[in-house]
């Protein structure tokens, strides 16, 4: 959700409101509601919850589900259906916790065109594909703020690589992986001024020539087949709308991609929305493999650019940065057939389309009918040329000619839609604060569920592949209020667990999540954790630091720099005592871990150190930089116990004045 809505405290659901709250009073906010309220609704829970989320002790989840963290800049994974959280992967944000971003090793992972950028807001998970399904291998997410695409390896749950998407401002639309994982895309939510012709140097534009010279973007990054490296191949100048929302098709319509745009109107400010001239956006369909084939053609023209590539090295763990400098540039006036707009209500969000491809559903957050339009009916219009209109050349499809049909009155602020293996729909409802549940072949309302409060994505397993797993809903909502012990004004988002097994939904879980979740990914827990169970290899580990065994350990210098091969198995750092570094000198600990078993990291921290610590698994090597600022005796330690003896496992750094002649020494 946006960030307007999430400042508004909304009210909580009740069947009654639905409609009687205007489309404007959500941007209001209505009153609070009684913990009595809530309370009361305790008894909706199914009876048989507990049994269905009790996982025992030492039995494994069912599920794996891939939560974003908005502006934590992580992904959350926890176990579904207990919801218990299992890790918190560091993306976009530096992370203490493990040192991601604070070591040498991760550091260059958060380079960017405008620096080292150590934070982000990530909206969006999707799961890599095979054959419309999902395959388990990779996690691709989106940066919101600074335009970055990652792609997390879950054989060992890192951030193995991170992409900056050039002519692009706040990476909304993204990321989308086509069926076979092609080609990850992702759109610009504002436009900027993209100067084709000019020479990538800054070129003064004004708020008023927006028309003019603001573009959109979007990116067709390719995905490497075996390992999933990424590569920005091309890029589609689009029109200067706001793109916000995408989704691919599936069978019949799996060449395509469709984005939500909003200020179609192309305005420079968006303060008068609620009163916008049109009474309509559009959904902006893309035929990517038709995109694909013109850029292979040579209809996409070179540019210059300026964006980062950071990736991770398998084998010594450290992030090498890359600087690229141009990107290639499709137009849709040189490429017939590649881009139409559909009309759809006003201020659209979520574009969804069902498990048999055949059907887009557009939530329009201000709406008060869900439009679903259809796909076969829009390669018709498309035919016979049913168009209204055109934005540049890319032709307005009629509305009435694409449209299936609406689903009326589903409830106040639909956002986003899922779907299950049995030909429903399940729509979230923002504003009204309810999952409801219709059906694709006659768009009716069958069953509604409230839900605590305010949902923005809701996700089945597989609910946006081709065979939905269909047993599960998890409603991510924006505002817990009572659901939990308060924790002063600062309350956790909270996930509900939603059965949906039956003809009735039936709410079973809550649970608390990290930072705002928007969008999630669930899977099955059988597709990922017979891989992911792995130990770096000490024999493989190419650091160019390493110490291999403790005999290899020592301090060297080269000029200011000192350099610390320090290893670490149970109980012991070596070396333990070192003696002849000055203050101002840059000092480098590089610690191998030696455990032989896969489970046992060690941690590493300095007093006084302002750069986190490091957490080291068995056979990595991790690099912790340290300016000492005073002379003294200054401690170490391992911060992760590891043994009985694991606060035995110290030492000591004897730190001299600046300029002292005192010998390396251990
Ligand atoms: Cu609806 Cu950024 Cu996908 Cu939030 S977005 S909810």
């Amino acid at each position: 959700m946006e960030t307007v809505f999430n400042k508004v405290r909304k009210s909580a659901p009740k069947a009654a409101l639905l409609m009687a709250v205007a489309a404007g009073a959500m941007l209001q906010g209505c009153s609070s509601t009684e913990s009595s309220e809530a309370a009361a609704l305790v008894s909706g829970v199914a009876g048989d919850a507990a049994s269905k989320v009790y996982v025992a002790p030492g039995q494994h989840d069912e599920l794996y589900t891939f939560m974003s963290g908005g502006f934590s800049g992580q992904v959350a994974v926890y176990g579904v259906p207990s919801g218990r959280l299992l890790k918190v992967v560091p993306v976009f944000s530096q992370n203490p916790e493990n040192g991601y971003g604070y070591n040498e090793e991760t550091k260059a992972m958060l380079n960017t065109s405008f620096g080292f950028v150590p934070w982000d807001d990530l909206h969006h998970p999707k799961l890599s594909r095979a054959a419309g399904m999902t395959d388990g291998r990779w996690l691709f997410v989106n940066a919101n703020n600074t335009p970055r695409v990652a792609r997390l390896d879950l054989k060992t749950f890192e951030t193995a690589e991170i992409l900056e998407i050039p002519n692009s401002a706040g990476n909304h639309c993204s990321p989308y992986p086509t069926n076979d994982n092609e080609y990850v895309l992702a759109g610009t939510r504002f436009s900027v001024p993209i100067n084709v012709e000019g020479d990538g140097k800054y070129e003064d534009v004004n708020f008023d020539e927006y028309k003019e010279k603001f573009r959109g973007s979007i990116s067709f990054i390719k995905v490497d087949k075996e390992h999933g490296d990424m590569d920005l191949d091309f890029q589609i100048l689009v029109p200067g709308f706001d793109y916000d929302l995408a989704n691919g098709g599936k069978g019949p319509s799996s060449d395509w991609v469709f984005f939500t745009t909003y200020n179609t109107e192309q305005a420079n400010t968006l303060k008068e929305i609620g009163a916008s001239q049109n009474d309509k956006d559009y959904l902006a369909a893309i035929n990517w493999k038709l995109a694909v084939k013109y850029a292979k053609e040579g209809k996409a023209k070179e540019m210059p650019a300026y964006y980062y590539h950071n990736k991770l090295d398998e084998k010594s763990h450290i992030a090498k940065s890359e600087i690229k400098k141009t990107v290639r540039i499709l137009r849709p006036e040189d490429c017939p057939g590649l881009m139409y707009l559909i009309p759809v209500p006003k201020s659209p969000h979520g574009i969804d389309v069902d498990p048999t491809g055949e059907y887009m559903v557009v939530s329009g957050k201000l709406a008060s009918v869900i439009p679903v339009h259809s796909f076969s009916k829009m390669l018709k219009t498309i035919e016979k040329k049913d168009f209204i209109g055109n934005v540049g050349g890319i032709p307005i499809l009629r509305y009435e000619s694409v449209l299936q049909g609406e689903v009326k009155e589903p409830g106040l602020g639909p956002l986003h839609t899922e779907f299950d293996d049995k030909g429903n729909a399940y729509s979230s409802m923002f504003v009204s604060s309810e999952i409801v549940k219709w059906t694709l072949k006659d768009l009716q309302v069958k069953d509604r569920i409230p839900v605590y409060y305010s949902v923005g994505h809701l996700v089945i397993p597989g609910g946006d592949t081709k065979k939905p797993y269909g047993k599960y809903l998890i409603a991510m909502n924006k505002i817990t209020k009572d659901r939990y012990l308060p924790t002063g004004p600062e309350l956790a988002q909270s996930a509900q667990l939603i059965d949906i097994s039956g003809e009735k939904m039936k709410l079973l879980l809550d649970f608390p999540t990290i930072g705002e979740p928007h969008y999630a990914q669930a899977i099955e827990a059988k597709k990922i954790a017979p891989n992911s169970v792995k130990m770096y290899s000490l024999e493989e580990n190419s650091h160019p630091y390493a110490a291999k065994n403790e005999k290899e350990a020592r301090v060297e210098r080269k000029g200011n720099e000192v350099h610390v091969y320090m290893t670490a198995i149970r109980s012991h750092l070596t070396p333990d005592n070192i003696e002849g570094i000055n203050v101002g000198d840059e000092v480098y600990f590089h610690v191998t871990n030696l455990e032989q078993d896969w489970d046992v990291p060690h941690g590493f921290a300095i007093m006084g150190n302002n750069n986190a610590e490091l957490l080291v698994m068995p056979g990595a090597t991790q690099t912790l930089k340290w300016v000492p600022q005073r002379a003294g005796i200054i401690p170490m330690y391992c911060t992760d116990f590891c043994s009985a003896l694991h606060q035995e496992m110290q030492g000591y750094i004897k730190v001299s004045p600046k300029g002292s002649k005192v010998p390396l020494a251990f």
